[in-house]
């Protein structure tokens, strides 16, 4: 029992050093006691290319799923701590809070523990033994399934640009890592120029369109290290580590120079769409989300006072 438990102390502390060196990386998480399991999915599964965190004990998995973040969870529901429920409801809440994919493994499979495994919240249940191939197969299809959900939470659908929820996370971020770091970065809100207009006069179906060319434009424009968002309507918003309002204000002026010399057609009817801007950095005394993004509407708003068509600091 010693030797078991001191083996698995091992492999935790190995992958975890390992894993956390991986930037980025996806992992799945197994919790499970049962060490030649643990082996035979840790190898399998690494085989193909993915990252297998492990943990032999309720307590440890949840905190791995704090600290790791796993996209897919395996867990055990036969656990050494665990007695009574309250571990695996806890495992379960957060895991389904942080959008995990959460399957119970269990030799058991009962009809009595796979009710008590979908009772307790699990998503799936899993039958062990299972077979290599289907299990790569199940993970293969997960992983595909997880990513599609993660990126359409965090994608506006028409433009395909970073949502207003992402833009807040990040945005969240960068004044982290300038109040650690002094990383200093820029924040730009931009509006379309009368665009209400465009609807009105060419319909919605246009309007969408020229918010889909405006938004491939950003792209060709921004900096890989920019982060492109759609902060509402004809509104956006370009978040640029690193950057100061100085550096933001050349970006913005280029991009706002190449969307005025865009052409948008309707009908065989060539049109052109300008927007305003208004930019500030973190050198600003309100270090909050809120108040940063207010300040650079106030910007906007004299961009859009004095003329549109033009970027304000
Ligand atoms: P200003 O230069 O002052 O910004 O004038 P504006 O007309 O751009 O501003 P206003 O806020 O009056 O109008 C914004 C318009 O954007 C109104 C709304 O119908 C339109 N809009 C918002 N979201 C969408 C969308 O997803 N698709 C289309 N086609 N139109 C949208
Ligand atoms: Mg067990
Ligand atoms: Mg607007
Ligand atoms: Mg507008």
């Amino acid at each position: 029992f010693y030797q078991k438990n001191f083996n698995m102390h091992k492999v935790e502390q190995e992958e975890l050093y390992l894993v956390k060196n991986k930037s980025e990386k996806e992992f799945i998480l197994v919790i499970d006691d049962d060490i030649v399991f643990i082996t035979f999915i840790k190898e399998l599964l690494e085989e193909k290319g993915y990252s297998v965190i492990v943990a032999h004990n309720g307590n440890r998995g949840l905190e791995l799923i704090y600290e790791m973040k796993p996209a897919i969870v395996f867990l055990d529901i036969m656990l050494p701590d665990i007695n009574g429920f309250a571990i695996l409801e806890n495992i379960i809440k957060k895991a389904k809070k942080e959008r995990m994919f959460i399957a119970v493994m269990s030799m058991n499979d009962s009809k009595q523990n796979r009710m008590r495994a979908y009772d307790i919240g699990a998503l799936d249940f899993i039958a062990k033994p299972i077979d290599s191939d289907i299990l790569i197969s199940y993970v293969t299809n997960r992983f595909a399934y997880q990513t599609e959900l993660e990126q359409s939470i965090i994608i506006d659908e028409l433009t395909q640009m970073y949502n207003r929820k992402y833009m807040n996370a990040q945005l969240q971020n960068l004044i982290q890592q300038f109040t650690r770091k002094e990383e200093p970065f820029a924040v730009a809100i931009v509006d379309l120029d009368h665009f209400k207009k465009v609807n009105d006069t060419y319909g919605h179906l246009i309007g969408d369109d020229v918010l889909q060319g405006f938004a491939n434009l950003v792209k060709t424009v921004k900096r890989e290290q920019d982060i492109a968002c759609r902060y509402g309507g004809e509104e956006f918003v370009i978040l640029m580590p690193n950057t100061s309002a100085e550096e933001a204000y050349v970006l913005l002026e280029r991009l706002r120079e190449t969307m005025a010399k865009k052409y948008f057609t309707a009908n065989e009817i060539n049109f052109q769409v300008t927007f305003s801007a208004g930019v500030v950095d973190s050198t600003t005394v309100n270090l909050h989300p809120k108040k940063l993004l207010e300040e650079a509407d106030q910007a906007l708003y004299y961009a859009k006072q004095s003329g549109r068509n033009q970027t304000i600091i």
